[in-house]
Protein backbone atom coordinates (compact mmCIF):
# COMPACT_ATOMS: atom_id res chain seq x y z
CA UNK A 1 0.00 0.00 0.00
CA UNK A 2 1.43 3.67 -0.71
CA UNK A 3 -0.03 5.85 1.34
CA UNK A 4 0.22 9.83 1.18
CA UNK A 5 -0.71 12.22 3.64
CA UNK A 6 -1.64 15.65 2.43
CA UNK A 7 -1.82 18.81 4.19
CA UNK A 8 -3.79 21.51 2.01
CA UNK A 9 -2.25 24.65 3.88
CA UNK A 10 -5.16 27.19 4.89
CA UNK A 11 -2.99 29.96 3.07
CA UNK A 12 -3.44 27.73 0.00
CA UNK A 13 -7.11 27.44 -0.09
CA UNK A 14 -7.72 31.03 1.83
CA UNK A 15 -7.51 34.34 1.51
CA UNK A 16 -5.18 34.86 4.53
CA UNK A 17 -5.53 38.37 4.54
CA UNK A 18 -9.61 38.26 4.18
CA UNK A 19 -11.47 36.40 6.91
CA UNK A 20 -13.37 33.72 5.75
CA UNK A 21 -12.71 33.89 2.40
CA UNK A 22 -12.80 30.50 0.81
CA UNK A 23 -10.26 30.06 -2.55
CA UNK A 24 -12.94 28.07 -4.68
CA UNK A 25 -10.73 27.77 -8.08
CA UNK A 26 -7.65 26.81 -6.02
CA UNK A 27 -9.40 23.91 -4.31
CA UNK A 28 -10.91 22.90 -7.26
CA UNK A 29 -7.77 22.66 -9.19
CA UNK A 30 -6.26 20.74 -6.31
CA UNK A 31 -8.96 18.18 -6.05
CA UNK A 32 -8.52 17.48 -9.52
CA UNK A 33 -5.06 16.31 -9.08
CA UNK A 34 -6.39 14.09 -5.75
CA UNK A 35 -8.96 12.50 -8.11
CA UNK A 36 -8.04 9.13 -9.41
CA UNK A 37 -4.97 8.52 -6.53
CA UNK A 38 -5.80 5.24 -4.50
CA UNK A 39 -4.66 5.88 -0.59
CA UNK A 40 -4.42 9.22 0.29
CA UNK A 41 -5.37 10.96 3.96
CA UNK A 42 -5.72 14.55 3.56
CA UNK A 43 -5.64 17.21 6.51
CA UNK A 44 -6.29 20.95 5.74
CA UNK A 45 -5.51 24.22 7.86
CA UNK A 46 -7.23 27.07 9.17
CA UNK A 47 -6.95 29.97 7.18
CA UNK A 48 -8.89 33.10 7.44
CA UNK A 49 -11.50 31.01 8.94
CA UNK A 50 -9.91 29.29 12.33
CA UNK A 51 -7.27 31.38 12.51
CA UNK A 52 -8.65 35.01 13.36
CA UNK A 53 -11.02 33.36 15.26
CA UNK A 54 -8.44 31.19 17.38
CA UNK A 55 -6.57 34.77 17.68
CA UNK A 56 -9.54 36.28 18.58
CA UNK A 57 -10.28 33.95 21.84
CA UNK A 58 -6.46 32.72 22.62
CA UNK A 59 -5.14 36.37 22.54
CA UNK A 60 -5.19 36.36 26.58
CA UNK A 61 -4.00 32.64 27.08
CA UNK A 62 -7.28 31.57 28.21
CA UNK A 63 -10.81 30.91 26.33
CA UNK A 64 -14.36 29.93 27.52
CA UNK A 65 -16.38 26.90 26.61
CA UNK A 66 -18.18 29.50 23.93
CA UNK A 67 -14.71 30.45 22.24
CA UNK A 68 -13.80 26.86 21.40
CA UNK A 69 -17.26 26.19 20.02
CA UNK A 70 -16.61 29.38 17.84
CA UNK A 71 -13.21 28.43 17.07
CA UNK A 72 -14.78 24.92 16.14
CA UNK A 73 -17.31 25.97 13.52
CA UNK A 74 -15.15 28.49 12.00
CA UNK A 75 -13.42 25.18 11.00
CA UNK A 76 -16.47 23.34 10.23
CA UNK A 77 -17.85 26.39 8.04
CA UNK A 78 -13.92 25.56 5.96
CA UNK A 79 -14.43 21.90 6.04
CA UNK A 80 -18.31 21.87 4.14
CA UNK A 81 -16.78 23.97 1.47
CA UNK A 82 -13.81 21.45 0.73
CA UNK A 83 -15.99 18.78 1.32
CA UNK A 84 -18.28 20.64 -1.72
CA UNK A 85 -15.55 21.11 -3.85
CA UNK A 86 -14.37 17.25 -2.93
CA UNK A 87 -17.76 15.69 -3.73
CA UNK A 88 -18.30 18.16 -6.81
CA UNK A 89 -14.82 17.04 -8.27
CA UNK A 90 -16.06 13.02 -7.44
CA UNK A 91 -13.67 12.36 -4.20
CA UNK A 92 -15.15 10.61 -1.91
CA UNK A 93 -13.91 12.66 1.29
CA UNK A 94 -15.05 11.71 4.54
CA UNK A 95 -14.37 14.01 7.67
CA UNK A 96 -12.63 13.81 10.55
CA UNK A 97 -12.64 16.37 13.11
CA UNK A 98 -9.47 16.16 14.99
CA UNK A 99 -11.25 17.18 17.96
CA UNK A 100 -12.95 13.66 17.65
CA UNK A 101 -10.03 11.76 17.21
CA UNK A 102 -6.96 13.29 18.82
CA UNK A 103 -6.50 14.24 23.25
CA UNK A 104 -3.74 16.92 23.26
CA UNK A 105 -0.95 16.75 26.44
CA UNK A 106 0.40 20.90 26.84
CA UNK A 107 -0.81 21.23 23.25
CA UNK A 108 1.21 18.27 21.83
CA UNK A 109 -0.66 14.79 20.59
CA UNK A 110 -0.67 12.52 23.11
CA UNK A 111 -3.62 10.30 21.96
CA UNK A 112 -5.40 9.10 18.91
CA UNK A 113 -8.22 7.36 17.97
CA UNK A 114 -7.58 6.09 14.63
CA UNK A 115 -9.84 2.75 14.01
CA UNK A 116 -12.72 4.79 12.17
CA UNK A 117 -10.21 6.56 9.48
CA UNK A 118 -8.41 3.58 9.27
CA UNK A 119 -11.28 1.59 7.82
CA UNK A 120 -12.78 4.55 6.06
CA UNK A 121 -9.52 4.62 4.50
CA UNK A 122 -9.77 0.37 3.63
CA UNK A 123 -12.96 1.12 2.52
CA UNK A 124 -12.25 3.25 -0.20
CA UNK A 125 -13.17 6.82 1.31
CA UNK A 126 -10.51 9.68 1.40
CA UNK A 127 -10.40 10.65 5.14
CA UNK A 128 -10.49 14.53 5.47
CA UNK A 129 -8.99 15.42 8.94
CA UNK A 130 -8.69 19.45 9.83
CA UNK A 131 -6.47 21.90 12.60
CA UNK A 132 -9.00 22.22 15.26
CA UNK A 133 -9.53 22.73 19.12
CA UNK A 134 -8.80 19.46 20.83
CA UNK A 135 -9.47 18.67 24.19
CA UNK A 136 -5.64 18.91 26.17
CA UNK A 137 -5.19 16.92 29.52
CA UNK A 138 -2.88 19.89 30.88
CA UNK A 139 -4.86 22.78 30.04
CA UNK A 140 -8.11 22.24 29.06
CA UNK A 141 -8.07 22.52 25.43
CA UNK A 142 -5.48 23.50 22.88
CA UNK A 143 -5.10 24.16 19.24
CA UNK A 144 -4.21 21.71 17.15
CA UNK A 145 -2.57 22.34 13.95
CA UNK A 146 -2.92 20.84 10.66
CA UNK A 147 0.68 20.46 10.47
CA UNK A 148 0.86 18.18 13.91
CA UNK A 149 -1.90 16.28 13.15
CA UNK A 150 -0.73 15.38 9.45
CA UNK A 151 2.72 14.48 10.76
CA UNK A 152 1.02 12.48 13.58
CA UNK A 153 -1.21 10.73 10.79
CA UNK A 154 1.70 9.95 8.46
CA UNK A 155 3.75 8.38 11.16
CA UNK A 156 0.83 6.40 12.74
CA UNK A 157 -0.48 5.09 9.38
CA UNK A 158 2.95 4.20 8.07
CA UNK A 159 2.54 6.36 4.77
CA UNK A 160 5.04 6.40 2.17
CA UNK A 161 4.74 10.07 1.82
CA UNK A 162 3.61 13.09 3.44
CA UNK A 163 3.05 16.32 1.77
CA UNK A 164 2.57 19.81 2.77
CA UNK A 165 0.82 22.44 0.29
CA UNK A 166 2.15 25.83 1.18
CA UNK A 167 1.63 29.36 -0.84
CA UNK A 168 5.24 29.01 -1.86
CA UNK A 169 7.48 26.84 -3.73
CA UNK A 170 8.96 25.39 -0.51
CA UNK A 171 10.92 26.36 2.25
CA UNK A 172 12.48 29.42 1.01
CA UNK A 173 16.06 30.49 1.90
CA UNK A 174 16.76 34.52 2.45
CA UNK A 175 16.72 35.44 -1.33
CA UNK A 176 13.27 33.33 -1.72
CA UNK A 177 14.59 30.49 -3.46
CA UNK A 178 13.34 26.91 -2.75
CA UNK A 179 15.65 25.50 -0.88
CA UNK A 180 15.90 21.80 -1.97
CA UNK A 181 16.99 19.63 0.91
CA UNK A 182 16.33 20.30 4.91
CA UNK A 183 17.75 17.85 7.13
CA UNK A 184 17.86 18.18 11.21
CA UNK A 185 21.17 19.44 10.83
CA UNK A 186 20.10 22.45 9.17
CA UNK A 187 19.19 25.43 10.57
CA UNK A 188 15.68 26.85 9.52
CA UNK A 189 15.82 30.50 11.59
CA UNK A 190 16.80 32.17 8.06
CA UNK A 191 13.21 31.31 6.60
CA UNK A 192 11.00 34.16 5.73
CA UNK A 193 8.09 33.79 7.82
CA UNK A 194 4.51 35.23 9.12
CA UNK A 195 3.69 33.53 12.24
CA UNK A 196 -0.21 32.95 12.93
CA UNK A 197 -1.87 31.37 16.14
CA UNK A 198 0.01 27.59 15.80
CA UNK A 199 3.73 28.93 14.48
CA UNK A 200 5.23 29.23 11.24
CA UNK A 201 7.11 27.78 8.84
CA UNK A 202 9.82 26.54 11.59
CA UNK A 203 6.96 24.66 12.93
CA UNK A 204 6.15 22.94 9.83
CA UNK A 205 9.63 22.13 9.53
CA UNK A 206 9.68 20.55 13.54
CA UNK A 207 6.39 18.87 12.35
CA UNK A 208 7.62 17.33 8.80
CA UNK A 209 11.41 16.16 10.39
CA UNK A 210 8.85 14.21 13.25
CA UNK A 211 7.55 12.31 10.40
CA UNK A 212 10.73 12.02 8.38
CA UNK A 213 13.05 10.65 11.42
CA UNK A 214 9.98 7.47 11.39
CA UNK A 215 10.91 6.90 7.77
CA UNK A 216 8.48 8.90 5.76
CA UNK A 217 9.26 10.74 2.56
CA UNK A 218 8.70 13.74 4.14
CA UNK A 219 8.24 17.07 0.84
CA UNK A 220 7.03 20.93 1.28
CA UNK A 221 5.55 22.09 -1.99
CA UNK A 222 3.44 24.94 -3.67
CA UNK A 223 -0.38 24.12 -3.71
CA UNK A 224 -0.94 26.67 -5.85
CA UNK A 225 0.64 24.22 -8.46
CA UNK A 226 -0.76 20.67 -7.31
CA UNK A 227 0.40 19.01 -10.60
CA UNK A 228 3.67 19.05 -9.00
CA UNK A 229 1.95 17.05 -6.06
CA UNK A 230 1.18 14.07 -8.54
CA UNK A 231 4.14 14.60 -10.58
CA UNK A 232 5.75 14.23 -6.97
CA UNK A 233 3.79 11.16 -6.09
CA UNK A 234 4.83 9.18 -9.46
CA UNK A 235 8.39 9.59 -8.47
CA UNK A 236 9.35 12.43 -10.46
CA UNK A 237 11.74 15.58 -9.39
CA UNK A 238 9.63 19.00 -8.80
CA UNK A 239 10.50 22.16 -7.38
CA UNK A 240 9.98 21.91 -3.68
CA UNK A 241 11.80 21.13 -0.36
CA UNK A 242 12.52 17.99 0.88
CA UNK A 243 12.60 17.08 4.15
CA UNK A 244 15.26 14.27 5.41
CA UNK A 245 16.33 13.24 8.91
CA UNK A 246 19.93 12.15 8.74
CA UNK A 247 20.68 9.93 11.78
O1 LIG B 1 -3.80 26.25 9.87
C1 LIG B 1 -5.10 25.71 12.63
O2 LIG B 1 -4.58 24.76 11.74
P1 LIG B 1 -3.34 25.18 10.81
C2 LIG B 1 -6.46 25.33 13.14
O3 LIG B 1 -2.92 23.93 10.12
C3 LIG B 1 -7.16 26.42 13.90
O4 LIG B 1 -2.25 25.69 11.71
C4 LIG B 1 -8.29 26.01 14.70
C5 LIG B 1 -6.82 27.68 13.86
Amino acid sequence: MVLAVIKLGGSVVTDKEKKGVFRREVAVAFFKQIKGMREVVLVHGGGSFGHPVALEYFRHGATIPLGISEIHRAMVELNSLIVDVALEQGVPVMPFPASSIFVAENGEIKECFLDPLRLSLKRGMVPLCYGDVVADSARGFSILSGDSIASALAVELGAEYLVYCIDKDGVLDEYGLPIRLLTNRDQIHKVRTIPDITGSIEGKVREALKAAKAGVKTFILNGLHPERLSMLLEGKEVIGTEVRWVG
